[in-house]
């Protein structure tokens, strides 16, 4: 099938103040939708990033896509190495590890990818876990995604999460996500208070839910000895600690003394840091996010490269809708070393450009999709109205941390690395 027009809308959607080590979420998270329109009318979908810098380039992407074969995947690749070139793709808020070509290539054939995909399962009346082998699991895993959060954006009423600065208001927090999508694993984004009070309250989480799997994620905030003694506090308390310290240097040193396993989605964001990163034994889990690795393709083959090295595999997210969930859906379901249950924000969003109810949570898990390609059908009104909230609010780059210097004043605000 060959490709008519390929449709890219940036949308935005309305987004909590949530808390890390950066700073703080704005009003409105962003996000990129693309349409891949065939000659006979099939459609694929996929979604990303909504930054201006990455929208730059799959707009150049979108262009040369007319009369590209939707099976062609080393096509696609070879149209996008030749469109965004040397450019590399850079954010304000760093919470997914350093910049360069390789990762900036990598996500923008992501999207396509995905859609590609969406697309020949739509023509083929399979779904996509077939493309990708087959599925080995019916269902797939997400943790529940804690965060420290303000009570109302700046100047707006608050919100019904309410402000969480405490360990009890984030057991409160988690008592409403598990009561709502049954989740077992409780992932508290972290770096944000001093460390002892974060310690503090994951030992309140463990009281408050026994038995059900613990992580940390302060994104590189602590220094390696703040980590290690973190590391010690929490010892039997956590299956994992994501990111305690910037760099493979850093987590190596980590690693050497934490009793638990430390996972990353900040220095291992690539395949050419997968080395470096086995030889110095400094992760024992790479969380894969498709958005920036390559696809769902190479999700897989990070998959088997981590499952040779004797590397867990997770997996990361950061503000998504449904297509981005649809797409995770199917490729965990297709990727056997999966060793932990993935990351969401779904709750903390209200709104999606799909039709409801082909994903839903039940007891910390969602069904794959049956249904031809990711198994959702995108809802045009919700879309149009999506992309009407993207123009309306301003916004075009994720700035947590200049958000927060609005709250607390630009003088008293120090985004992450090694704060404490
Ligand atoms: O949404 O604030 C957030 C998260 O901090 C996100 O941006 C991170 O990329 O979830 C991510 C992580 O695990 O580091
Ligand atoms: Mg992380």
């Amino acid at each position: 099938m060959r490709i008519r027009e390929a449709v890219l809308t940036p949308v935005a959607f309305a987004d909590p103040p949530l808390l890390n080590a950066m700073g703080v979420h704005e009003p409105y998270a962003l996000r990129s939708v693309v349409q891949l329109v065939g000659e006979d009318g099939v459609t694929g979908l996929g979604e990303s990033y909504g930054d201006e810098g990455f929208l730059a380039q799959a707009r150049k992407v979108a262009e040369q896509l007319p009369g590209w074969d939707v099976f062609d995947l080393p096509g696609l690749r070879r149209i996008v190495e030749r469109v965004v070139g040397e450019t590399v793709h850079t954010d304000l808020h760093g919470l997914t590890g350093g910049f360069s070509v390789g990762k900036t290539l990598a996500s923008v054939y992501a999207l396509f990818e995905v859609a590609a995909l969406d697309a020949q399962g739509r023509l083929l009346g399979r779904p996509v876990y077939d493309l990708l082998g087959g599925r080995v699991r019916d269902e797939v895993e997400f943790s529940a995604y804690l965060f420290y959060k303000f009570g109302a954006h700046l100047g707006a009423a608050g919100d019904d999460w309410g402000e969480v600065l405490t360990p009890e208001a984030l057991v409160g927090q988690a008592r409403r996500m598990v009561g709502t999508y049954g989740f077992r694993s409780l992932k508290l984004k972290g770096g944000v208070l001093p460390p002892e009070q974060e310690t503090e309250a994951v030992r309140a989480l463990a009281g408050a839910f026994p038995g059900h799997p613990l992580r940390i994620d302060p994104n590189g905030a602590w220094t390696p000895d703040t980590a290690i003694r973190v590391a010690h506090a929490l010892d039997g308390v956590l299956e994992y600690l994501e990111d305690p310290t910037p760099g493979t240097a850093g987590m190596a040193r980590v690693a050497a003394r934490a009793p638990m396993p430390l996972a990353t989605n900040m220095c291992v964001v690539r395949f050419a840091d997968l080395e470096p990163a086995v030889r110095a034994r400094a992760v024992g889990v790479v969380l894969s996010d498709h958005h920036f690795w390559g696809g769902l393709r190479d999700t897989q083959a990070l998959s088997v490269a981590c499952r040779s090295f004797g590397i867990g595999l997770s997996m990361h997210s950061n503000s998504h809708l449904g297509i981005s969930l649809a797409a995770m859906v199917h490729v965990a379901a297709a990727t056997e070393h999966l060793s932990y249950a993935c990351d969401t924000h779904w709750p903390w969003k209200e709104s999606d450009v799909i039709a409801p109810g082909a994903l839903e949570f039940r007891d910390g898990a969602v069904r794959v999709p049956d249904g031809p390609g990711l198994g959702v059908e995108l809802d045009p009104d919700a879309l149009a109205r999506a992309h009407e909230t993207y123009l309306r609010c301003g916004l075009t780059q994720r700035d947590d941390t200049g958000y927060m210097r609005r709250y607390v004043g630009a003088s008293s605000f120090r985004p992450h690395t090694e704060r404490w």
